[in-house]
C-alpha cells in the first residue's frame, strides 16, 4: 500500500491558490478563511490568540508544500541523512521564523494592517516551545536551522515533553517555578504521525539459545512495553525550498497492556498503568550541566533513541534489502550523551534482531555515530548505576559488558599492565557501587568525537577525555559552535538587519562573512549615526519592557551592562554582583564621586533543586531593592533581574545590551553561545579567555574585546599550588568591605544571615576563584568606564564586534561538520518537479 501511495502522482497545486498563493490579497483571504473555517472565529469575536493561530494556519500551508517536495526528493534520490540526536530543543517560537524563512514576513505584515492588526503582537501570542534548558538546547535548534538553509538533508530526534522548561516567577525576590504548559492551546506547528508508531520495551531479562544454524543467540523477554508516537515539525530553511523534519516522539500506554489488567477486573490500575507509561515524556528535567541519576531520566533517554533508531531502520528498508549501504545513507550526531545508549541500542538492533555478526554490527555502529561533548564538568558526566541499568535495560548492559570486554582487549594490547589507564578507560567504573560511565560509551562507539570550542577540544584531549585521545586521535577534532543569523540578527534586531540590507544586499543572511565589508563603511558619519539610533532604539524598547514588567525605570542612556545565561556557580554572575556592590560601596563613602551610569541586567534560570543559585537569584533582587532606592546612588546605578529567561525574552535583550558579561571561571564554559548573541547586536565582550571568548576575541581583536583573569592553565596551577581565597579577603580592603557588607545583613536586614552561605562558600573554598580575578575584573570595568565614554571609540567598537561575528554564524560549524564529520552535502529541491 505504502508503495502505491508513494507512486500516485501528486496532486497539482496551484501556485495561486489559497493554500499556497503568496501575493497579498490571497494570503488575506487565507487568513480570513483559517480564521472562520479553524478558529471558527470571525474578526469581531476573536481574541488575539485566535488570530495568531490563523496566521500560523496560513504560513503552515505555505510550508506543507515545500516541506512535502522535500521529504519527496529525499525518498526518491535516497539521499544520506543527518539524524541529530538530541534530548532537548530549545526552538522558540516559530510563527515569526516562518515567516522569514518563506519570505512572508512583509507581506502578512502588510496585510495584517490593512486589517487593523500589527504583527509583532499576533507573534507575541505564541507560547514558546521550552523543550530545552539552555545553551545545548539552543544550540540543537540553531543547528536544524542552518542545515535547512544549507539545504543538507537532515532529520532532528528528540522528545516531546508536554511540559517544557519551567516557567520562573519571582515571588519576594524568590525563584518559584510553575509548569509550561506550552500545549495547553493547541500547537500549529506539529503534525501526529500515529501510522509511524513504534514499541519500546523495558525491563524483564534475557535469554540465551542456540539458533536453527546452531549459532548462540540472546532474546530479550521484557517486562513492559511503551508506544512512541512521532509529532513532526517542519524546519524550513532561509529562502530554500528545503524544509526538512524535526521528529518529536510522545509516549503512549501499549493497548494490550492496559487490556490484560481491564480485563483482570482492575480498571483503576489499567489506567494508572496507562500514566505511569506515558509519564515517560511528561516533562524535561530542569537541570543544566549537572547529572540526576533519576531512573524516568534513563526511560527517557532510551525512549527516545529506540524510537528514533527503528524510524530509521524502517525509512531504510523501504529502499534497501541488506545493510549494507546502510553507513552511506545514515549518520547520527549525539548531542552530549543523553542519547549515548543508542550505541547500545543500535547494536541489539542489529545483533539481536537483524541477526548480524557481531563485528559487522560494531563496524557499521561506530561508523554511524559520532559524539559531541558539552561539559568539562565532572558533576555534569553521566553515569549510571549498573544495578538500575541492568533492572531497566537488561540486555544493554550485557552488550555494554561485551563491548567494554572487547575494548579493554584493545587497549591492554596498546598500552600493556597500566592498570590505572585501563580502569579510566573502562565503561564500568568499579567500586562498591558500579556504574556505566556513558561518555566512555560514547567514544568508543563513535567514529568521531568533538568539543565544542577550541579550547574546550584542547581540554578534553589533555584532560576529561586524554586516555581516549591517546588511543585514537584521529577520531577527535574541535568543532566551534555557531548562533543562526536568522532568528538573532533578522529577527531579533530588525533596525539592524535593515541597515545591514540597505548597505550590502540580503545575501549576509545566509553568509555572515560578508558582513566585514561593512569596516568600508566605519568612518561614514551617516552609518555610524545609524548604528547609535539603532542601538539608542533598542535600549528604549527594553526600557520599556523593564517599566511594565519590574515597574523599574532605568535610564536608557545608561551603559547597559548584562549577564543572562543559566544561573551557575562556575558562570560567576555572583563576580559581576560583587562588582555591583564594590560600585554602590564606593559611592555611599563619597555620594559625589563621578560614575559612569550603569544599568545593571540579570536574567536566568536556577534548577529547582540548586540551592546556591537560588540563594544568588534573592542575593540580585535584595541588592536591587537597596540599591534602586537609596538617594545616596540617586538612580546613576540600577540593577533589574527580569524574570523568565527564555528564547523570546533573550531577543530582545541581546539587541539591547551595549556590555556583555562572559565571565565564567577559565576552563570551566565550554563554549558559550549567548557570548556570539550579544556580539553580533553589537555589544562588547567583558570576559575571561574561556570557551568560545577566546576565539571571538581573536575574531574582533583584541583591542575590541575587554579581557581580564586567570587562564585555564593559571586556575590549574593555582589550584595546585593550594588556593586559599581567604588571603585574598585580607589582603584587599575593598573587597573585604564588599562581603563583610554582605555579611552583616546590609541587604537583608530582616534576616541578617541570609546571604552568609554565599560569603561563606567564597571565604573557605571559592571552588571558581572569584577572588582570585575579583581585582582584575575591576580594573577591566574600569577600562569598559573609559571607551563608553567615548562614544565615538565605543561605536567604532562596537561596529567593529558586530561586522567580525560571520565565523559564528552556525551555518559555519554546520558546514564543518559536514565536510568532516557527516561527509554530507546539500540537495537541491525543486518547487515545481
Ligand atoms: N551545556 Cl553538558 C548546556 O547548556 N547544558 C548541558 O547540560 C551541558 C552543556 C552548554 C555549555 O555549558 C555551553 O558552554 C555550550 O555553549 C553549550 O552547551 C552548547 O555547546
Amino acid at each position: 500500500l505504502k508503495k502505491h501511495v508513494l507512486r500516485t502522482p501528486q496532486v497539482k497545486v496551484q501556485i495561486e491558490d489559497d493554500r499556497t498563493g503568496m501575493d497579498i490579497e490571497t494570503l488575506k483571504r487565507a487568513f480570513l478563511d483559517n480564521l472562520y473555517y479553524i478558529q471558527a472565529k470571525d474578526l469581531h469575536n476573536a481574541t488575539p490568540y485566535d488570530l495568531y493561530m490563523a496566521l500560523s494556519w496560513t504560513v503552515r500551508d505555505r510550508l506543507l508544500q515545500r516541506w512535502i517536495r522535500t521529504q519527496e526528493t529525499y525518498l526518491k534520490q535516497d539521499v544520506r541523512s543527518v539524524c541529530y540526536f538530541s534530548a532537548e530543543y530549545l526552538l522558540g517560537r516559530q510563527l515569526g521564523n516562518a515567516l522569514v524563512n518563506v519570505g512572508l514576513y512583509e507581506p502578512a505584515r502588510t496585510f495584517l494592517r490593512e486589517l487593523g492588526f500589527e504583527l509583532v503582537d499576533l507573534m507575541e501570542q505564541e507560547n514558546e516551545p521550552g523543550l530545552g534548558n539552555g545553551g545545548l538546547g539552543r544550540l540543537a535548534a540553531c543547528f536544524m536551522d542552518s542545515l535547512a538553509t544549507l539545504g543538507v538533508p537532515a532529520i532532528g530526534y528528540g522528545i516531546r515533553y508536554e511540559f517544557g522548561i519551567f516557567a520562573q516567577t519571582i515571588q519576594g525576590g524568590w525563584q518559584v517555578e510553575q509548569p509550561d504548559r506550552w500545549l495547553r492551546y493547541g500547537n500549529p506547528w506539529e503534525i501526529p504521525r500515529p501510522e509511524y508508531l513504534v514499541e519500546v520495551k523495558f525491563g524483564g531479562h534475557t535469554e540465551a539459545y542456540t539458533d536453527p544454524q546452531g549459532r548462540y543467540r540472546v532474546s530479550w523477554a521484557h517486562e513492559r512495553s511503551v508506544l512512541g508516537t512521532p509529532y513532526d515539525t517542519p524546519v524550513p530553511g532561509y529562502r530554500t525550498n528545503t524544509v526538512n523534519t524535526l521528529r518529536l516522539w510522545s509516549a503512549r500506554a501499549t493497548e494490550d497492556f492496559d487490556f490484560q489488567v481491564f480485563n483482570a477486573g482492575d480498571f483503576a490500575r489499567a489506567v494508572a498503568g496507562k500514566t505511569y507509561s506515558e509519564n515517560i515524556t511528561k516533562v524535561l528535567y530542569p537541570n543544566d550541566n549537572t547529572y540526576q541519576g533519576k531512573e524516568l531520566r534513563l526511560e527517557q533517554q532510551y525512549f527516545f533513541v529506540s524510537c528514533s533508531l527503528q524510524d530509521i531502520l524502517r525509512r531504510y528498508w523501504n529502499h534497501h534489502v541488506d545493510l549494507d549501504s546502510f553507513t552511506d545513507k545514515v549518520t547520527i550526531q549525539i548531542n552530549d550523551t543523553h542519547p549515548a545508549i543508542g550505541i547500545a541500542e543500535l547494536m541489539r538492533l542489529l545483533v539481536d534482531e537483524y541477526l548480524i555478526e557481531w563485528d559487522k554490527a560494531w563496524q557499521i555502529t561506530q561508523k554511524v555515530f559520532a559524539y559531541t561533548n558539552h561539559t568539562l564538568l565532572a558533576e555534569a558526566l553521566e553515569r549510571w548505576p549498573v544495578s538500575l541499568f541492568g533492572r531497566l535495560l537488561p540486555r544493554h548492559l550485557e552488550i555494554i559488558y561485551e563491548i567494554n570486554e572487547r575494548f579493554l582487549h584493545l587497549a591492554h594490547s596498546r598500552f600493556g599492565n597500566d592498570g590505572e589507564r585501563i580502569a579510566r578507560l573502562s565503561l564500568i567504573q568499579e567500586g562498591s557501587e558500579k556504574y556505566v560511565r556513558m561518555a566512555n560509551l560514547a567514544c568508543v562507539g563513535s567514529h568521531a568525537i568533538n568539543g565544542v570550542a577550541k579550547l574546550h577540544t584542547e581540554l578534553l584531549e589533555q584532560d576529561v577525555l586524554a586516555d581516549f585521545y591517546a588511543l585514537t586521535p584521529e577520531k577527535f577534532s574541535n568543532k566551534t559552535n555557531g548562533v543562526t543569523p536568522r532568528r538573532f540578527v533578522l529577527l531579533s534586531n530588525p533596525k539592524l538587519a535593515l541597515l545591514y540590507t540597505e548597505r550590502l544586499g540580503q545575501e549576509w543572511i545566509r553568509d555572515l562573512d560578508l558582513l566585514r565589508k561593512l569596516e568600508d563603511h566605519l568612518h561614514d558619519p551617516d552609518f555610524r549615526s545609524a548604528w547609535k539610533k539603532i542601538k539608542a532604539d533598542n535600549k528604549h524598547d527594553l526600557a520599556e519592557y523593564i517599566l511594565q514588567f519590574n515597574g523599574i525605570e532605568v535610564d536608557p542612556d545608561s551603559l547597559f551592562d548584562i549577564q543572562v545565561k543559566r544561573i551557575h556557580e562556575y558562570k560567576r554572575q555572583l563576580l559581576m554582583l560583587l562588582y555591583i556592590i564594590t560600585l554602590y560601596h564606593r559611592l555611599k563613602h563619597n555620594p559625589t564621586m563621578p560614575l559612569q551610569p550603569r544599568t545593571f541586567i540579570f536574567a536566568g534560570k536556577a534548577a529547582p533543586g540548586y540551592t546556591m543559585a537560588k540563594l544568588i537569584i534573592k542575593c540580585i533582587h535584595s541588592v536591587a531593592a537597596v540599591i534602586n532606592t537609596d538617594p545616596d546612588v540617586g538612580g546613576r546605578l540600577k540593577l533589574v533581574f527580569l524574570a523568565n529567561f527564555n528564547v523570546s525574552l533573550a531577543q530582545r535583550i541581546y539587541p539591547a545590551a551595549d556590555l556583555s558579561e562572559q565571565i565564567s571561571t577559565a576552563g570551566k564554559e565550554a563554549s558559550g553561545t549567548g557570548n556570539m548573541k550579544f556580539a553580533m547586536g553589537g555589544a562588547l565582550t567583558i570576559g575571561t579567555l574561556d570557551g568560545a571568548n577566546i576565539e571571538i576575541r581573536e575574531q574582533v581583536g583584541p583591542e575590541n574585546f575587554f579581557l581580564f583573569g586567570l587562564t585555564a592553565q593559571q586556575v590549574y596551577a593555582l589550584k595546585a599550588r593550594g588556593y586559599r581565597p581567604y588571603d585574598y579577603y585580607q589582603t584587599n580592603a575593598e573587597l573585604r568591605s564588599v562581603i563583610d557588607l554582605v555579611i552583616s545583613g546590609h541587604f537583608s536586614p530582616d534576616q541578617p544571615d541570609l546571604f552568609r552561605p554565599l560569603a561563606d562558600a567564597l571565604m573557605a573554598r571559592d571552588e571558581y576563584m572569584l577572588f582570585a580575578d575579583y581585582q582584575v575584573y575591576l580594573d577591566c570595568q574600569h577600562q569598559v568606564d573609559a571607551a563608553f565614554a567615548d562614544c565615538e571609540r565605543w561605536t567604532t567598537m562596537s561596529i567593529l564586534n558586530a561586522v567580525r561575528m560571520g565565523y559564528f554564524s552556525s551555518d559555519r560549524s554546520m558546514g564543518e561538520y559536514c565536510r568532516d564529520i557527516w561527509k554530507t552535502g546539500p540537495v537541491a529541491v525543486e518547487l515545481n518537479g
